[in-house]
């Protein structure tokens, strides 16, 4: 498995991050879809999920859980190799609202927010939220946007949920919006239509991969197979993105 990871800044150090200054600090998410980058309105993290700060080749500072820190150690990433030296341990719940600066999208600042499903097995635990083109994305901002309690419980704002999805990608007969056409027709309301949306993102995935095309930015009119690859290449390039394997299988130890 590879994915694109996608380094998305922390604008203002603040509770236990407070203490890595002046260091740069990325929230880093795992994605197979670096072609929707664009579209970019929040980022996901699971609020009981545990997450670690590490030092980056380069002196950054990446946050992320520590079964994924342990996989770039591995693969040359990090300052230290081979092992994972956490600087600090902190909950997702405790940084829900985080501001960040992510590439490409329109959005100056996208919020952390909390997503119920996020997995601590997959990628790196944080995930970007692409609502245009994903079915779990829509669900999950749509619940935030209708539960007051759900935002009040992790001190989110409606400012912060106060984002729309953004048209990047024509699919035939979904137009623009995919994954909001497709949760409609298929009368899907939240994250908990956890069935139906299993299928919904099985027929975006496919039909936007194959079929769709871009409707934004350098690329537009190209269609996204094509320019999948020349979008996380240009990431990397910019220093905006890591390219990082997963291992299909690992054995997850718990004491780290
Ligand atoms: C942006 C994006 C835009 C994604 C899209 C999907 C879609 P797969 O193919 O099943 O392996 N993801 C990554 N890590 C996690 C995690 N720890 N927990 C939950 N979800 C996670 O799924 C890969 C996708 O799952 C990743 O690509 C990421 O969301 C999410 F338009 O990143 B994606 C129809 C899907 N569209």
């Amino acid at each position: 498995q590879e994915y694109t990871l996608i380094k998305m800044r922390v604008q203002e150090l603040h509770g236990k991050l407070a203490s890595l200054a002046p260091k740069v600090v990325f929230l880093i998410a795992a994605t197979m879809r670096p072609e929707t980058m664009y579209g970019q309105t929040n980022c996901w993290l699971g609020p009981d999920l545990n997450y670690i700060a590490v030092e980056a080749k380069n002196g950054d500072v990446y946050v992320c859980t520590k079964r994924a820190a342990r996989n770039m150690a591995y693969q040359g990433m990090l300052r230290v190799e081979n092992k994972v030296l956490p600087i600090v341990e902190i909950k997702g719940y405790e940084l829900m609202g985080t501001k960040l600066t992510a590439p490409l999208t329109s959005y100056k600042t996208i919020y952390t927010l909390p997503m119920m499903t996020v997995k601590e097995d997959k990628g790196t635990g944080v995930v970007t939220s692409v609502p245009s083109d994903a079915p779990d994305d829509f669900a999950a901002l749509i619940d935030l946007k209708n539960k007051p309690a759900l935002r009040e419980k992790y001190g989110i704002t409606e400012e912060m949920v106060n984002v729309e999805p953004v048209p990047i990608i024509d699919v035939p007969e979904f137009g623009t919006l995919s994954a909001p056409s497709v949760c409609q027709m298929m009368g899907i309301k939240s994250q908990n239509d956890k069935e139906k949306l299993v299928e919904a993102k099985e027929k975006v995935y496919l039909r936007g991969f194959y079929e769709g095309t871009l409707i934004i930015g350098e690329f537009k009119g190209k269609k996204v197979q094509e320019v999948k690859k020349a979008i996380q290449e240009k990431l990397v390039k910019a220093g905006e993105a890591e390219l990082y394997q997963e291992p299909e299988k690992q054995i997850i130890s718990r004491s780290g």
